[in-house]
């Protein structure tokens, strides 16, 4: 914060404390030793708080002002750096951005022309009224099973993450979780704060001695709530679930999982009790203000861009690398696990999955493997609860910091990192309603996993079409998957499909063969209609085995079927869509059905079926520009008539276009793509996003979503949310198929009899697997002879 008397006066109370702390901090016997013992002498952490001896009086940002700009330029970008206070969201490149100014300020900034509303005209008495609301609160009760009973908060309990919890409690829950699990939970500090706090951590792991495994780490910045119940809810979940999810009980076998939910004691400590906008650390800065942050006080590239020399300002740098206790004990975490395998720096807010580097734009060498396993915890997310979280470089997505945790865990220790920003995009921001902390938890929770077991092993898995629920039996279908290296190096011929017909026996290993860099393909065995096939992916790595789905044992099915189409539109006439739905506000590009007029966001043609018609948000102008016809000001919606999906194995399917990673805040919209069996309640099948410039084709299972019925619609929301996006979209070749094989065994030109052209072919199937293979077997012999003539006729 900018002000400087008012705060200069605020820090004076603490001033004989903090240099009584910094002297005894010094003086103290480090308690994290190199080797990595860094635990208490009696095997528990007894969490000794210093609280502030004198309570100063609560900064409650009186009469200053949240702004929302738009900037367009880095000229702009500058003017909000030097009249923000504190800038409170992400993407101040271009687009919109959030910031605290004070009265002075926020004149200053209304001169300056630069396009902006006033989100909170005074941050006064809401923080005030978010302070009164703690003040009465009930200290909770940490305990392992403590009996509250059911509910999300597995073995802390159903309430624990009802709340957000003060230092002392949530230190009293890890010191209940060691209690109740000694077996699966260790406990570690990792160094001392400024303030005489510990640093602490829990170990959760069942693995040998050696292994390697993961940091979670939350709370660098104290105000980030959100991350730090994010980080807890990691722990909680994987002792929760140890010995009952075989995803987590295999990690926990082979890994060992570190959570250190709060870094920075002393400031997370000040955010409660005084100022619950409170970035930095606690430090007695030499020019009197507080506070170094401690997210630019890493050493690697220490002191370039994204980071400030002004003691007074949020991102201030400190006077040195490592100059704070807190990130030093997080340095000396980073020497001594050198089976670490993979980071998480949880921060709030903005939905980000944010890889190296913060220091600069250019690209890590293995960029593509970070956006992987970033696109792979973005679709952990995305299945979880819906939302959409961005994914890229630091530098690139957000703006360049140096000096940052990740970049050191990777630049220094070639430890693959990440920051997540947890929710929400603003709305909010650091005071995130309590209601949200499970929601947002246990989407990262799922992203952690995906990080955890991909480090752990050395490659991520993905398939970016997803696992398709059924093929037609007698087309041999493609895998495709993308599969890099994320720690260590992909073996030759490492990337294998492996397949059984049916739910015994053992899996045949298909090699899949490598195309375009990372693309792997291969395809599934075929087999009689009505079989299944089980099938999964492995990933060998010099460091480990991947495997797709993770846990060992899971499988993907797909089923062999003959579809029968119920319902198939080309678009080249009107078969009942509406355009146009209720709080639909876009003003520009609506959904239209043409022969598309390309641009470089819109497609030139339609997608291959027949015909040339499609839906498209806005009919372009020839060689108009990218922006002339996309969507603007809001959203709109194409639904579809009603489809008779009654078959319990109906499948919808559609191809759909989407560009928007054009315009001046790139990728910042979505798509969302939802299924009704009534149409009023929607339920959502994808949220598209980033899928620029390409026919994309999507096959749900109707059953999956919804009640299969004769009234079932689905619907497309194009919309430009954010200020600047460049957002088209495109709708073609949009099926209802379900799945309907011979009913004989044995008729396998599917003639409605069994006669010799069936022999035949069953003949000259002879040796071989396939659909001649009735019984699925994985030969075609005596066996499938015998069902053949059995069903003659
Ligand atoms: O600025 C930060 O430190 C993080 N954002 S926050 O709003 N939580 O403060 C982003 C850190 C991203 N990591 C790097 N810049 N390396
Ligand atoms: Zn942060």
């Amino acid at each position: 914060m900018r002000v400087g008397p008012v705060h200069t006066q605020k820090m004076l109370p603490t001033l004989a404390l903090a240099i009584f702390q910094l002297q005894s901090a010094s003086a103290a016997a480090p308690s994290f030793a190199p080797s990595f013992a860094p635990i208490l002498a009696n095997g528990h952490a007894s969490a000794q708080v210093v609280e502030p001896a004198a309570s100063p009086t609560p900064e409650f940002h009186d009469g200053r002002s949240v702004l929302r700009a738009t900037v367009r330029t880095a000229r702009d970008v500058r003017t909000v750096l030097t009249l923000a206070a504190d800038v409170l969201n992400h993407r101040i490149d271009v687009g919109p951005v959030d910031f605290i100014v004070d009265a002075k300020a926020r004149a200053a900034f209304a001169k300056t022309g630069i396009p902006h509303e006033v989100l909170i005209e005074d941050l006064g008495p809401l923080l005030r009224a978010e302070f009164a609301a703690r003040a009465n609160r009930v200290e909770f009760r940490a305990g392992a099973g403590a009996g509250e009973g059911g509910g999300e908060g597995g073995v802390a309990g159903g309430t624990y993450f009802n709340d957000f919890r003060t230092l002392a409690e949530t230190y009293a829950q890890l010191d209940a979780w060691i209690a109740a699990r000694p077996d699966l939970v260790t406990p570690f500090v990792i160094g001392t704060s400024l303030e005489g706090r510990p640093i602490r951590g829990i170990r959760i792991s069942k693995a040998p001695a050696g292994s390697p495994g993961v940091l979670f780490n939350a709370t660098q910045h104290a105000r980030e709530w959100g991350a730090q119940t994010t980080s807890m809810y990691i722990a909680d979940q994987l002792i929760e679930r140890y010995g009952t999810d075989p995803r987590v009980t295999a990690l926990l076998d082979r890994a060992w999982i570190d959570v250190i939910p709060v870094c920075n004691p002393d400031g997370y400590v000040w955010s409660w009790t005084v100022d619950r906008l409170w970035r930095k650390n606690r430090r007695l800065n030499s020019d009197g203000t507080s506070g170094v942050d401690l997210n630019r006080n890493w050493a690697f590239q220490w002191g370039g861009g994204g980071a400030s020399t002004v003691p007074n300002d949020p991102t201030y740098r400190g006077p040195s690398p490592f100059s704070e206790p807190e990130s030093a004990a997080l340095r000396d975490y980073f020497i001594a696990q050198t089976n670490l395998a993979g980071h998480i720096d949880f921060h709030a807010y903005s939905q980000l999955i944010l890889s190296p580097w913060g220091y600069t734009t250019e690209l890590p060498a293995n960029n593509a493997a970070f956006i992987a396993l970033g696109n792979d915890m973005k679709d952990a997310i995305a299945r979880t609860s819906g939302l959409s979280y961005t994914v890229g470089p630091i530098a690139s997505t957000l703006y360049i910091a140096s000096g940052s945790s990740v970049d050191h865990a990777w630049g220094q220790h070639g430890v693959p990192s990440y920051t997540i920003e947890v929710r929400d995009t603003g709305s909010y921001g650091f005071v995130m309603p309590t209601g949200e902390i499970v929601p947002n938890a246990s989407e990262n929770f799922a992203a952690a996993l995906e990080l955890a077991d991909a480090t752990v092993d050395g490659a991520v898995i993905r398939l970016p079409g997803g696992a398709p629920v059924s093929v037609e039996y007698d087309v041999p279908a493609t895998i495709t998957a993308e599969v890099r290296a994320i720690r260590g190096n992909l073996a030759a011929n490492g990337v294998v499909l492996r397949a059984r017909v049916g739910s015994s026996g053992s899996f045949s290993e298909i090699p899949m063969t490598a195309g375009t860099p990372g693309i792997f393909t291969a395809t599934l065995p075929t087999a009689a209609c009505g079989a299944t096939i089980e099938w999964y992916l492995t990933a060998t790595t010099t460091v480990g085995t991947a495997r797709l789905p993770e846990a060992s044992g899971t499988v993907f099915t797909t089923e062999l079927v003959e579809s029968s189409i119920a319902f198939e539109d080309t678009f080249e006439t009107n078969l009942g869509w509406v355009v146009g739905a209720a709080g639909d506000n876009a003003t520009a590009g609506l959904w239209t059905r043409v022969d598309p007029i390309g641009t470089t966001a819109q497609p030139e043609n339609d997608s291959s079926d027949a015909g040339v018609l499609c839906f498209v948000t806005g009919q372009g102008a020839v060689g108009g520009a990218a922006g002339s016809a996309d969507v603007d000001g809001g959203t709109t919606t194409l639904v579809s008539p009603a489809l008779d999906a009654s078959d319990a194995s109906a499948t919808i399917s559609y191809r759909r276009w989407y560009s928007n990673n054009l315009g001046g805040a790139p990728n910042a919209d979505s798509m969302p793509v939802s299924i009704s069996s009534d149409g009023i309640n929607w339920v959502l099948l994808e949220d598209v996003t980033q899928n620029a410039g390409a026919w994309v084709e999507r096959s749900f299972r109707v059953a999956d979503y919804v009640t299969p019925g004769a009234s079932v619609r689905v619907r497309f929301q194009a919309r430009d949310l954010a200020t600047g996006s460049l957002v088209e979209a495109g709708v073609d070749f949009v099926r209802v198929s379900s799945s309907a094989c011979p009913s004989q065994p044995g008729d396998l030109d599917g003639d409605g009899d069994v006669d010799a052209a069936d022999l035949a072919t069953l003949l000259a199937g002879w040796g071989s697997a396939g659909a001649t293979d009735l019984d699925g077997d994985g030969t075609t012999g005596a066996s499938d002879l015998a069902i053949l003539l059995g069903n003659w006729g």
